[in-house]
């Protein structure tokens, strides 16, 4: 089943210049394709939106303040069960927790820092998409 979805690369990614291994493991993908790419600063409006369900919670305001401090590289990839696969590249929330092989688990240690945003269902990648890319159909 082809799926799109929505990926972030994290300030702390482009900072430490991890794009470039980041981005290769998910083209080395058999059959998945990235279909929009942009770096660009988030301000904190575009963020209040991505992180909606999270207004409120004790890291927020943290999180807002870390996802804004840098730029992010956000792209849409297409393809198999692309919305599951990246997720899985990606690893759980906690990178200490996150197997090595995963990308949190290769490179994070901090639950905040933890270099990539995925979305987790079609409804979710279907709404952050409008909110990074609203010219795509
Ligand atoms: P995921 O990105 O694994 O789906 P979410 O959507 O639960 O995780 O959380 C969004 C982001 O909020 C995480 N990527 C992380 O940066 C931050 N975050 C989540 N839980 C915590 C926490 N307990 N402490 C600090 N930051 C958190």
């Amino acid at each position: 089943m082809s799926q799109r979805t929505l990926v972030l690369l994290k300030p702390d990614a482009v900072q430490r210049g991890l794009v470039g291994e980041i981005i290769g493991r998910i083209e080395r993908k058999a059959g998945w394709t990235i279909s929009a790419l942009e770096l660009r600063t988030l301000d904190r409006a575009v963020l209040e939106q991505h992180y909606a369900e999270h207004v409120g919670r004790d890291f927020y305001e943290p999180l807002v303040t870390f996802m804004s401090s840098g730029p992010v590289v956000s792209l849409v990839v297409e393809g198999e069960r692309v919305i599951e696969g990246v997720r899985q590249l990606a690893g759980p929330t906690d990178p200490i927790k996150a197997p090595s092989g995963s990308i949190r688990g290769d490179f994070g240690t901090i639950t905040r820092e933890n270099l990539i945003h995925a979305s987790d269902s079609e409804e979710s990648a279907e709404r952050e998409i409008k909110i990074f890319f609203p010219g795509l159909s």
